[in-house]
């Protein structure tokens, strides 16, 4: 075929595809599938029936995720829980959206048979459902799994290598903007010539942060094919697409598909005008029978690789409502293990015998659906045995949930605070506890991808399983619940009276140094035994905790603070140590405090010389020490305790 016989049926094609967008009933158009080969399941099993109920689920009318174009969830208790998601081209309207879902869950079972994992793409959606967590799913980081398709029109020779460029550097701007945006998807075009504008789209599931997105279209842009007119691999993970023709809707969101497509087609009337009736005529007997060879070849298929089952660490999933209604008894106060400023928690207990703790979130949250689950996400791939895990979220309707591992004991305050409880802690246990906690904390302000800073740091929010090693609970709120996370300044203090350091606590200053503060506090009430608030109302002479750990240190006779239910038993060394490392903590100014990493290895290495404390925060000057050069820090006691939220995890 020359180069204009190919421009020509090209331009027909164009028509083609536009007339048919202009049906009235459009079905989505079919493209690919793959059914993950490794596991079968009886017709009449309990995984077939989950997966009916999780089809179902997803194509529910009532889902509200349409509109978010994604929605991911899982049914069944194990061994078959099965695992879905859909996700529908980011210019789609919700409407087709829904409508091209109902259309793919319907024939997927046709697709793939007794399979357990299968794929189904169609131009405007795919699903896809497992029998292992695809929630956040990084198997495109084993290299290339998807496939292939390109258009069978070759580009001509001599223009090969610029049109390569071209496309790739047209699908290299899009990847970053998709990275970038929320909803992991973008669009854009460019002129090759000034007869030819490129089209390219790029899309990541909504689930994969920013870089594992970026990273996933790498792959899907630089094994795209671009020896033709047009080109697409789909991934499970990501897609890229390029044509010489608009084939997405350019201003997304706002307006639904163009169906029936009244004058829009303008281009395709001039195209039409301009190229003589005859040549189409011919051109459209050619086209039509080199159709008729190559349709099944269109596609050529490279397979996935094999399913892996390595069940995604991150784990964040959508739990269904009922299930966590049905779990918690309907949120019976039997079931209710505390109630804090961000809502409620309730033990939930699964059929399957799985117990998990359920947040209930008030509904103060200033957070979109799309940002909740966004931080959610986030939040879930936290991982560390110090830190509670968080499973998943629930929503429905106007509720949101937050489902977390359950952890047998309770928290820290209620065995140090109990006369008879404290008992059950040793100096050897608490001391273990003390370095569980900086490492959890050490892991939320380094290790992980992100900085988070806990800001409520307590021993209400330190749990205990079983064997007593304690795990930091409530960690990321601040994001789930939209509190602007770029501002070190809030208005918005969630912190407890007690913990919170001067600077938090009088202007909204949170930093790392601040946790750090929180942390020296949590230290001296567990080596005591004794809240840091308490004692002044018991003892004003001795002001707070930290008034009286500082004075007893600076006096040399700081081994008075240690809990009397110790007895003798506890080495003398290690505590002196853990008293002067928290005292460095509560030091009244951000900078002189140490970091999160020093204190752990302080912690670790008795070797390393410690340095001398400065007086702490919300030091209370008895009248002898007013003349000294701090001002006088009672002022800090009028905060407004409105403004405090008080956590209780669980
Ligand atoms: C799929 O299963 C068939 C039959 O069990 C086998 O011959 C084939 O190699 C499998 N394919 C893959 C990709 O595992
Ligand atoms: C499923 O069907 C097979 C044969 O039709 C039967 O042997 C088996 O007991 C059935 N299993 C269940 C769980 O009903
Ligand atoms: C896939 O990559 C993960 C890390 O992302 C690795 O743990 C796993 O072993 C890899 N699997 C295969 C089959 O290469
Ligand atoms: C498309 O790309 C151009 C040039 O890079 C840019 O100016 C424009 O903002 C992009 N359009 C969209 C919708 O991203
Ligand atoms: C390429 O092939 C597809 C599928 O047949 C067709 O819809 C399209 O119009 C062709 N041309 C271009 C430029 O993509």
């Amino acid at each position: 075929m020359s180069d204009y016989a190919s421009f020509c049926s090209l331009l027909l094609l164009v028509f083609l595809a536009s007339s048919r967008s202009s049906a009235q009933k459009q079905n989505p158009i079919y493209l690919n599938h793959v059914c993950l080969n490794s596991t079968t399941y009886p017709r009449n099993s309990t995984y077939a029936a989950n997966l009916d109920t999780l089809l179902s689920s997803l194509a529910s009318t009532t889902n509200p995720f349409f509109s978010n174009r994604f929605y991911t969830t899982a049914t069944g208790q194990s061994p078959d829980v099965v695992y879905g998601l859909f996700l529908c081209r980011g210019d789609i309207s919700p409407d087709f959206c829904r409508y091209c879902v109902g259309f793919a869950t319907k024939d997927t079972l046709n697709r793939c048979p007794d399979r357990k994992s299968g794929m189904i793409w169609f131009e405007e959606c795919m699903i896809r459902y497992a029998n292992r967590n695809i929630f956040m799913d990084s198997s495109f980081r084993n290299g290339t799994n998807g496939i292939l398709s390109r258009n069978t029109t070759k580009i001509s020779q001599d223009l090969s290598d610029r049109f390569r460029d071209s496309v790739v550097s047209l699908m290299n701007k899009n990847a970053v903007e998709a990275a970038n945006s929320p909803t992991r998807f973008a669009v854009n075009k460019s002129n090759f010539t000034p007869s030819i504008t490129l089209y390219g789209l790029v899309q990541c599931t909504p689930d994969l942060t920013r870089e594992d997105c970026s990273t996933c279209l790498q792959t899907a842009i630089n094994q795209l094919p671009t020896e033709q007119i047009g080109g697409r691999l789909l991934m499970p993970s990501c897609s890229s697409r390029y044509e010489i023709f608009k084939f997405y809707n350019e201003t997304p969101f706002t307006a639904p598909l163009p169906r029936p497509g009244k004058g829009r087609n303008s281009s395709v009337i001039i195209i039409a005008v301009l190229v003589p009736i005859a040549a189409l005529f011919l051109l459209f007997v050619l086209v039509y029978k080199f159709r008729a060879k190559r349709r099944k070849k269109f596609y050529e298929r490279e397979p996935l690789s094999t399913d892996r089952d390595d069940i995604s660490s991150a784990g964040a999933l959508q739990f269904d409502f009922k299930a966590i209604e049905a779990a918690t008894d309907k949120f019976s106060t039997s079931n209710k293990l505390g109630q804090g400023g961000f809502g409620e928690v309730y033990k939930g207990t699964f059929p399957s015998g799985i117990q998990v703790a359920v947040k209930r979130l008030s509904m103060t949250s200033g957070q979109g659906e799309k940002e909740f689950i966004n931080e959610v996400v986030v939040v879930a791939k936290l991982q560390h045995k110090n830190l509670v895990k968080l499973l998943g979220f629930c929503m429905e309707g106007n509720e949101k949930i937050l489902v977390y591992e359950y952890v047998p004991n309770k928290s820290l305050d209620y065995f140090l605070f109990d006369s008879m409880m404290r008992n059950e802690l040793d100096w050897t246990r608490r001391y273990r506890i003390i370095g569980g906690i900086a490492r959890g904390i050490l892991y939320l302000h380094q290790d992980s991808r992100l900085t988070i800073i806990h800001r409520d740091l307590k021993a209400g929010n330190i749990l205990l399983d079983a064997d007593m090693n304690p795990k930091v609970a409530d960690f990321g709120m601040a994001r789930i619940f939209g509190i602007d996370q770029t501002e070190a300044n809030t208005k918005r203090v969630v912190g407890t009276y007690g913990y919170m350091s001067p600077e938090y606590a009088m202007y909204g200053h949170f930093s790392m140094k601040s946790d750090v503060y929180s942390f020296g506090v949590l230290v001296l009430e567990i080596i005591s035994g004794k809240q840091n608030s308490s004692i002044y109302h018991l003892d004003e002479s001795a002001g707070n905790l930290v008034t009286y750990a500082w004075r007893l240190w600076s006096n040399g006779s700081s081994l008075e603070l240690v809990d009397p239910s110790f007895e003798d038993d506890y080495q003398t060394n290690e505590i002196s140590r853990c008293i002067h490392i928290a005292l460095l903590c509560v030091q009244e100014e951000a900078e002189d405090r140490p970091t999160m990493s020093a204190i752990v290895q302080m912690l670790t290495t008795s070797s390393i010389a410690l340095p001398v404390p400065r007086p702490p925060g919300f030091f209370f000057r008895s009248k002898d020490e007013q003349a000294g050069p701090s001002n006088d820090r009672s002022v800090l006691c009028s905060v407004d305790e409105a403004s405090i939220t008080s956590v209780v995890p669980r």
